[in-house]
């Protein structure tokens, strides 16, 4: 049966730009996939390190949630992953937001992911993608952070050619 998960991609080691794009592209490979915009976003967590590129695809997919974060850790790994520590810079981080309307909770994922509502490195490029879509029964252009928000746009939604 055909998904749409939404995924959020940040980055703040390397070419990060590159990374996020060749990301996308191997997204491309699990099914059709949309881009929101990019945005450079100050980092949450510790201070001291690098600000994160970060965006949201829309992948439609056949793939279970599972099989898509097996996939998803295997892209990370290929960019060459460090993650430093908790919050903490990386090279590429992957994130099943949303997996249709379905709220799961195991030892590998919880979805929808936590925080989604209060990140607007998330939010805004959700919005990107959808600018009607609820979670949890909150529509996303209501919420208040968007009022404040810290995000920079750095390329329009044809930022990584697909
Ligand atoms: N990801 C983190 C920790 N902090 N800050 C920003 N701005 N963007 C991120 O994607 C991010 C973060 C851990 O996943
Ligand atoms: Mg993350
Ligand atoms: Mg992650």
């Amino acid at each position: 049966m055909m998904i749409v998960s939404y995924i959020g991609l940040g980055s703040n080691l390397g070419d990060s730009r590159q990374i996020l794009t060749e990301a996308i592209q191997k997204l491309a490979s699990l099914g059709s996939v949309q881009t929101s915009k990019l945005y450079q976003s100050p980092p949450m967590g510790p201070q001291d390190q690098p600000h994160y590129l970060n965006a949201v695809a829309r992948l439609e997919t056949e793939l279970s949630a599972l099989d898509l974060l097996d996939q998803l850790q295997q892209f990370e790994q290929e960019a060459g992953r460090v993650r430093l520590r908790r919050w903490g810079e990386r090279t590429l981080d992957l994130d099943v937001l949303l997996y249709g309307n379905q709220q799961i909770q195991n030892e590998r994922l919880t979805v929808p992911h936590v925080g989604i509502l209060e990140r607007d490195f998330v939010v805004i490029p959700l919005l990107d993608l959808d600018p009607n879509l609820h979670i949890q029964g909150h529509r996303l252009d209501n919420l208040a952070l968007l009022q404040h928000t810290t995000l920079t746009e750095v390329a329009d939604q044809c930022w990584a050619n697909i």
